[in-house]
Formats: structure tokens, sequence, C-alpha cells
């Protein structure tokens, strides 16, 4: 059983912050899960390329109004609470906050945690450690 709160979690090192969003991640790849967890904030006014190469994505959202665009076909998904959208494709997307975007994020592969976005919006897939 593991227990932890959103509160203690902000005020640690599960806490990651960029220019445009900040992330508390509050289950990470040693939690051995599967999967990592996080809540996300995109700050209002940001526009965020992303592309997950290494991984696969579900965001719902849980506060606050947006938009992604997927940069293939140029479609323009409406973000609201309640939605859900899910990069199944690692689809090579913008996203934008019209005001702040609180977000739970699921990951697969699970996040080591102190990923941040590269120069393309990609986190890197750390490599397993021999004897993991
Ligand atoms: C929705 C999204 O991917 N935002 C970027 C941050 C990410 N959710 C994370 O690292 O927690």
């Amino acid at each position: 059983m593991i227990l932890r709160t959103f509160q203690d979690a902000e005020r640690s090192e599960r806490r990651v912050a960029t220019a445009n969003w900040e992330s508390v991640r509050l289950l990470l790849r040693d939690d051995n899960m599967g999967f990592s967890f996080h809540i996300t904030t995109i700050y209002a006014g940001t526009e965020t390329p992303i592309w997950y190469q290494n991984h696969l994505e579900s965001v719902y959202c849980i506060e606050g109004e947006g938009e992604v665009e997927t940069v293939a076909d140029k479609r323009i998904y409406p973000i609201k609470p309640g939605t859900m959208y899910v990069l199944d494709q690692h689809d090579r997307h913008l996203l934008r906050a019209k005001t702040p975007l609180k977000l739970a994020c699921v990951f697969n592969p699970p996040l080591h945690g102190n990923e941040v976005h590269d120069e393309n919006g990609v986190y890197p897939l750390v490599a397993e450690q021999i004897g993991d």
C-alpha cells in the first residue's frame, strides 16, 4: 500500500517546474506500478510543443480551459473539465492553456522523476539499469 498526499508531494522534489508548466509527480518508476501519475498545471496563456516519442500519455482535465492541436493534421480539440485526451499514436501536438489547466496525467513507461521536455518536446527514454 502506498499513500501520499498532493500537499506533501508539492513541497518535495516530486514537484518539477518549467516556464510553461509545473507537475507534481505522485507515482514514479520506482513505485513499480508500470506507469507514472502526475498532477500537472499548465500556465495560462502558454503554448507548449510536445512530442512523446518514447512514452504514451493519457491526460484528464480537472480544471481550466484550453485546447490541443495535433501537428500532423492541424486538428484542434477543445479541453475543459471532464475532457480526456490520449496520445495513443505518440502524436506530436501543441498544448494551449487559456486559463490555468489542471490535468491528471498517466505515463507509460513511467517517468523516473526529473524529466523535462527537450527542445522538441520529448522526454528521453532513460535506459534501464542492468539488474533492474
Ligand atoms: C500534459 C503534459 O504532458 N504536460 C507536460 C507535463 C507532463 N504532464 C509531466 O511531466 O507531468
